[in-house]
């Protein structure tokens, strides 16, 4: 059966859906608007409400474990074995006395367990954090020290060699859920410590559960998910999100993705980073999809074989895993049949023309690129099914989003009116910084413990995305690039400071410089420009160190594929590394910027 021809997209006319939407009535498709009597439950809408509704049945995840055999015999977990599971986590939690607002925190892979515990503290009213399963100890240590995590569930594995290593330096941190673990695996972490967090295993904790769990009324506020985020400077930015957010997961899910019940999703995303919570977890799930999880990493062969066997509708994915695809070559993909295969969408990066045209030759569907951040908790910026798509175009803002673009000097600061307000560029093609009209249900709602810079993230009403954006004379926006130093490497944010660090702790390195460098399958590497100290000589040998140094600190994920190293780095009057600099080395650019490279300050002794 070809579904791509008989399902009718969700959204048919762009101009009637952005003149017709209001947010009450996107309410109306999840039961309602919230009210004082109402509440609105993430966990709920995603699980108990389909199973109300009579779908319990309806498989909700469909599990695929990393061995070979595991594409053939996947792990069917339907709604109502979720919604049973979670009301046994979140009774467990509450039995264990974390109330309201507990932050719990994820450490594993793309397994059941990890899903288990999302919606189950959101059952709780808790605030979940999931952390990516390839950060190293030293951003493991420092987001939960951030969100001051009072639970960590976490796999034996990672426990051994990540958790253990950093868990006297979470004074908040009092239990810890250990997955797929045996009371004898657990026992020797409990015994051989005397103060600290308990550490049991996951099955005991739920057997002190219960199956029948009372939500109670949840009110649109209630913080429900705590996402870490990269800035340029200091510690990463701790983005809240609350319950009522809920309304943009699913409207996107429909406008965008075109989810339909009967539906198989497949959103590639890791849960660690938004993408994969947003739209790994809740959109698929209030969507009433079946959702496919694949706990092993990247390979084209197995993803070509998922698409086929499981008949994935609508694939969500990201412009490295597409060139990736695009490196196996057309003859892999030919082999398979992807019929079923009605959408196809991205996120992350930007995307070429040339990846839209070649999805569309090997999967017979364009890619619909989409545009939005961590902040924004959903897709913001999109190309849509019924359209037709733009290719290098991020697309247009969704119905009831108002997006614009604010002019910038070239120093990157706002152009400010008579008034004082920014000035807003009316003209197409001008690139100026992307903004979006404050109101938005899934806006995060505070960086945490940082209102200073939550309040710098607006103007005027805008919140300011810090991305450099233009838009053509139909509306269609283009990105850019960003407007800091943040790194996109493979989808992923990396904060430079984060990574300059970890190498400056090291005894032979003064001052490093981090910056992204363009690479043909990452989009962006983490290159680091390395100063020594002088009693150490630039050889291979410490190179190789240093990369060992800030893998075994910040894992494969954040750590610098390169490290090159220099006599001394370029600084601003007040001290600031200047990384467009280095950057302009790198990419062979503007000669007149490069002599201040040269003439930076000497080498000096480490303090
Ligand atoms: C969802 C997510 C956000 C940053 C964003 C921008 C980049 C996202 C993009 C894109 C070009 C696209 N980005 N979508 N760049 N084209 N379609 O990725 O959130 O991890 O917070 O990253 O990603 O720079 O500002 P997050």
């Amino acid at each position: 059966m070809n579904t791509r021809s008989t399902t009718e997209p969700w959204l048919l006319d762009y101009d009637v859906a952005v003149r017709a939407f209001d947010w009450t009535q996107a309410w109306d498709d999840l039961g309602g608007p919230p009210d004082a009597e109402r509440g609105v439950n993430i966990a709920d809408l995603a699980l108990d409400r389909h199973v109300r509704a009579g779908r319990g049945d309806h498989v909700a995840l469909r599990w695929i474990g990393r061995q070979a055999d595991g594409v053939d015999e996947p792990v069917d977990l339907t709604y109502a074995m979720l919604a049973s599971r979670t009301d046994r986590f979140a009774s467990a939690l509450r039995r264990h006395r974390f109330g309201p607002g507990t932050g719990v925190a994820s450490l594993t892979g793309r397994i059941p367990d990890l899903y288990v515990s999302v919606l189950g503290t959101l059952k709780a009213h808790g605030v979940f954090t999931p952390l990516f399963s390839a950060f190293g100890p030293e951003p493991i240590a420092q987001r939960l020290r951030l969100g001051r995590i009072r639970v960590l569930v976490t796999t034996p594995l990672l426990y051994r060699r990540k958790v253990a290593q950093i868990i006297d330096q979470l004074p908040d941190l009092e239990l810890v859920l250990i997955c797929g673990a045996t009371e004898d695996q657990t026992a020797g972490s409990t015994n051989r410590r005397t103060g600290g967090p308990r550490v049991v295993s996951l099955g005991s904790f739920l057997s002190d559960g219960s199956e029948a769990f009372e939500i109670g009324y949840t009110a649109p506020e209630t913080p429900a998910l705590l996402h870490f985020t990269s800035g340029t400077t200091g510690t990463p930015k701790g983005a809240v999100h609350v319950h009522g957010a809920v309304v943009t997961h699913h409207m996107t899910g429909r406008l965008v993705l075109d989810l339909h019940p009967d539906d198989v999703f497949w959103c590639t995303a890791d849960p660690g980073w938004v993408t994969g919570t947003s739209y790994g977890i809740i959109a698929p799930l209030t969507n009433g999809v079946t959702s496919i999880v694949d706990e092993a990493d990247f390979d084209a062969e197995r993803w070509y074989r998922i698409l086929e066997r499981h008949r994935v509708d609508v694939f969500y994915t990201a412009p490295t895993a597409i060139r990736m695809l695009q490196r196996s070559g057309v003859e892999l993909a030919a082999g398979f049949d992807f019929d079923a295969l009605r959408l196809v969408a991205s996120v992350g990066e930007p995307l070429d023309a040339d990846a839209v045209h070649w999805c569309e030759r090997v999967f017979g569907v364009p890619v619909l690129d989409t545009w939005w951040q961590t902040e924004t908790g959903g897709i913001m910026i999109a190309n849509y099914r019924s359209q037709p798509v733009r290719a290098g175009s991020m697309g247009r803002p969704l119905p009831g989003i108002e997006a614009t673009l604010l002019a910038r000097t070239a120093d990157g600061e706002l152009v400010l009116d008579a008034d004082g307000s920014p000035v807003e560029i009316d003209d197409p093609d001008t690139s100026g910084e992307l903004a979006l009209r404050v109101g938005w249900p899934s806006m995060f709602r505070a960086y945490l413990d940082q209102d200073d810079r939550y309040r710098k993230a607006f103007v005027d009403g805008w919140y300011r995305s810090g991305d450099l954006a233009r838009r053509d004379g139909d509306g269609y926006y283009w990105f850019v690039g960003r407007g800091d130093d943040v790194i996109k490497t493979a989808g992923h944010l990396i904060g430079p400071f984060e990574v300059e660090s970890v190498l400056d702790e090291h005894p032979a390195v003064i001052e490093t410089g981090v910056i992204g460098k363009p690479d043909a399958t990452a989009g962006t590497i983490v290159k680091a420009f390395v100063v020594l100290a002088h009693d150490h000589e630039p050889t291979e040998e410490l190179r190789r160190e240093l990369l060992g140094h800030a893998r075994a600190r910040l894992g494969a994920a954040v750590a610098p594929r390169e490290i090159e190293f220099v006599d001394a780095l370029p600084h601003t009057r007040s001290g600031k590394i200047m990384r467009r600099l280095l950057k302009a080395r790198e990419l062979g650019e503007d000669e007149g910027d490069i002599s201040a490279l040269e003439s930076a300050p000497e080498r000096t002794e480490r303090p």
